[in-house]
């Protein structure tokens, strides 16, 4: 009796202040970031409320509106208040997928991704998911209910440690030690994700979702972004001016900063400069731009390449000028090493930090929007950039070196004719590529696996807008396409969503067809099957002698568009070229009805460049028994010795050993 009446006290005080606060949550509504149209009232305002309420209602107040995740007891009592708060809570197939579906939900619409699992095999289940999106610097929210505290260590059902197994994959970690911080720490959390630029953990032992307090839920706040130190911005405008050969080299911080890409289309309008995406990043420039050269890296433009290989001046924003980007590639080092480099990157501990900065190099830690329009600014304001001179004879080279790629991937195109011709009912996988380009909805967002064909794919996709492309980035884990793509389906609906998935990969994330159904995200797959883990293979082709060894796959009669069917989306096997652009348009329109299609399409082995040349060596063993294994030299032909024939046998044991 005596605790429903102070509760009822609790609540009417509340209510007072409340009202008393909502002139003060008017005032500082435009600090909040993202979450437009949220009803803030109760921020600030101390109020009696159940932990699982505190933490509903925190989420609402940071604009959640859709959470991933598989249903567990532990949340279950805030669970049950997701629909009445606003909050969808999409039921996936994995754990982990739900964290891919996070990462893509940010990427496609700048707003903070949040999953939740079961306290321990639910939880574990996430670590891949959030390791991805920590590497694509997506905010996100992972809430991890954790084993109660009156029974951790006891070795009960479902424990884990829960924060060892992320320390390095978080950006942060918030751990709730007292269910009456439930409100203070959960807001933490979502301004953390925003602040730091990647996931965030956000660890609740269950036993705090239970009991009541007086929660004040905080208002979200987000520290203004900035354009960087006066001091590098200035000198960085001087090494610019000064540049005769300036060119911009634009990554991922751009499409992520609020207009990014219109600030650096204005650096490089006012240099003449062209531009260059980094690797996987190749909606970080309009494709269709004049000044736009393609994407660096593994099967990215040799244009683009050759380009920056002849700058004075790299003018590298929104960067952390990972080694994929700046690695030779097709044998041609094309990192220029007498080049200044100027690097804009948000996170301080990344400037500088891969490629290193020596003395005329300038690092800039801030916004890429804002400092590409500072550079600008402070362009326009001094003497005429050396550039603006020879801006048309620049442009007329930068011209010559894309139309002389565009010439090599059309030579390309063709080059295992023979293979092709061995067989006719398989599509060769650069063909097949150059159609899904051709036909690709202007408005697409597309996600791509990790895989031969999706790496080679990097080639082959351009974008005009921003948030339209998310490769799995360096983690680098197959798995990552479909359910990203899912997520950035989640956030905008109105977009067509595809995946580029090879068909080794493909088993990893199949299961999420059934989420696409049952959930209605319609979502268009397409499924490159070359019966083979091709990228792996490759490196036993070019290394190892071709001893297969678990790279060759068999998949059952009817393939993967008849499991599609089986699992309620629509499914089809392209077999002919002429199939593939309308088999994809046809998939996107009729994700319209709500469709999900898995379109299969049959290709032959053949490979592209393998991915870590770098790292890669011939065999020479020591001990009598593997001297058959040593190598002397590469694979003469760089193909599969299946390529347009059966499969050849995988080398498992004794039996069908090649020697
Ligand atoms: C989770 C995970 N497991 C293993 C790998 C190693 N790996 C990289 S590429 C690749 C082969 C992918 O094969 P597939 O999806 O069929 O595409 P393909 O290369 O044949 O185009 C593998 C196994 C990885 N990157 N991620
Ligand atoms: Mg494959």
């Amino acid at each position: 009796m005596r605790a429903t009446t102070s509760a009822a006290q609790h609540v009417r005080r509340g209510v007072v202040a409340r009202r008393r606060n909502m002139a003060t949550a008017a005032a500082t509504a435009q600090h909040v970031h993202g979450q437009s149209g949220v009803d803030t009232d109760i921020c600030g305002v101390p109020t009696l409320m159940t932990n699982s309420e505190a933490f509903v209602e925190t989420l609402r107040v940071n604009g959640v509106k859709d959470v991933f995740g598989i249903v567990g007891s532990a949340f279950m009592d805030s669970l049950d208040l997701f629909p009445r708060a606003g909050i969808r809570f999409i039921s996936v197939a994995h754990e982990q997928n739900a964290a891919h579906m996070a990462d893509g939900y940010y990427r496609a619409s700048g707003k903070t991704g949040t999953c939740i699992g079961q306290n321990g095999p639910g939880i574990s289940n996430f670590v891949t998911g959030v390791a991805a999106a920590y590497w694509a610097n997506s905010p996100m929210v992972v809430i991890t209910p954790e084993a109660a505290t009156l029974t951790k260590g006891h070795g009960g059902f479902q424990e884990v440690d829960q924060l060892p197994m992320f320390s390095t994959v978080c950006k942060e970690q918030v751990h709730v030690n007292n269910g009456a911080r439930m409100a203070e720490l959960t807001g933490l959390a979502y301004n953390a994700s925003i602040r730091e630029l990647g996931p965030v953990q956000l660890n609740i032992p269950r036993d705090f979702f239970y009991g009541q307090n007086t929660f004040t839920v905080p208002r979200p706040s987000v520290i203004e972004p900035t354009a960087g130190g006066e001091n590098a911005l200035q000198t960085a405008a001087e090494v610019i001016r000064g540049a005769k050969n300036p060119v911009i080299i634009s990554g991922g911080g751009v499409v992520q900063s609020e207009g990014g890409v219109a600030a650096v289309v204005a650096l490089a309008e006012a240099l003449g400069a062209p531009v260059a995406s980094t690797y996987l990043h190749n909606d970080s420039f309009p494709h269709d731009h004049p000044l736009s050269c393609g994407p660096l890296g593994y099967c990215g433009s040799k244009g683009a390449m050759t380009v920056v290989s002849e700058a004075d001046v790299l003018i590298c924003v929104g960067t952390r000028l990972g080694p994929f980007g700046t690695n030779p590639q097709y044998g041609f080092n094309y990192w220029p090493t007498d080049a200044k480099v100027v690097q804009v990157e948000i996170d301080p501990k990344r400037v500088g930090r891969v490629k290193a900065l020596r003395q005329d190099d300038v690092g800039i830690c801030g916004d890429a929007a804002l400092a590409a329009k500072s550079l600008v600014a402070r362009l326009a304001a001094g003497a005429e950039a050396a550039a603006s001179a020879t801006k048309a004879e620049r442009f007329a080279r930068i011209n010559g070196h894309k139309t002389a790629w565009e010439e090599e991937v059309q030579q390309m195109l063709v080059a295992n004719q023979a293979a092709a011709d061995a067989e006719p009912d398989k599509l060769v996988p650069r063909q097949a590529l150059r159609e899904l380009e051709k036909a690709m909805p202007e408005d697409a967002m597309v996600a791509t696996d990790i895989g031969n064909s999706c790496s080679v794919s990097n080639g082959f996709l351009k974008f005009k807008e921003p948030r339209s492309y998310f490769a799995a980035m360096t983690y680098g884990n197959c798995g990552y396409a479909l359910p990203a793509v899912m997520g950035a389906k989640v956030a905008c609906p109105d977009r067509p969503a595809v995946a580029y998935v090879g068909d080794g990969a493909w088993g990893m994330s199949l299961n999420e067809t059934l989420t696409c159904t049952r959930e209605n995200i319609p979502t268009t797959v397409v499924v490159f099957n070359n019966r083979q883990w091709g990228a792996e293979k490759k490196n036993q082709v070019l290394w190892f002698g071709d001893r297969y060894l678990g790279v060759q796959l068999e998949h059952p009669d009817g393939g993967f568009a008849g499991i599609a069917k089986a699992m309620g989306a629509e499914g089809v096997q392209v077999t002919k070229l002429e199939d593939v652009g309308p088999e994809l348009q046809k998939a996107c329109a009729a994700q319209k009805d709500g469709k999900t299609t898995i379109i299969e399409i049959m290709t032959t082995r053949e490979l592209g460049d393998p991915f870590r040349r770098d790292a890669m060596k011939l065999p020479q063993r020591l001990l009598s028994k593997y001297q058959a294994t040593n190598e002397s030299a590469e694979s003469a032909t760089q193909q599969p010795i299946d390529l347009g024939k059966d499969a050849a046998p995988d080398y498992k044991g004794p039996g069908n050993w090649k020697f």
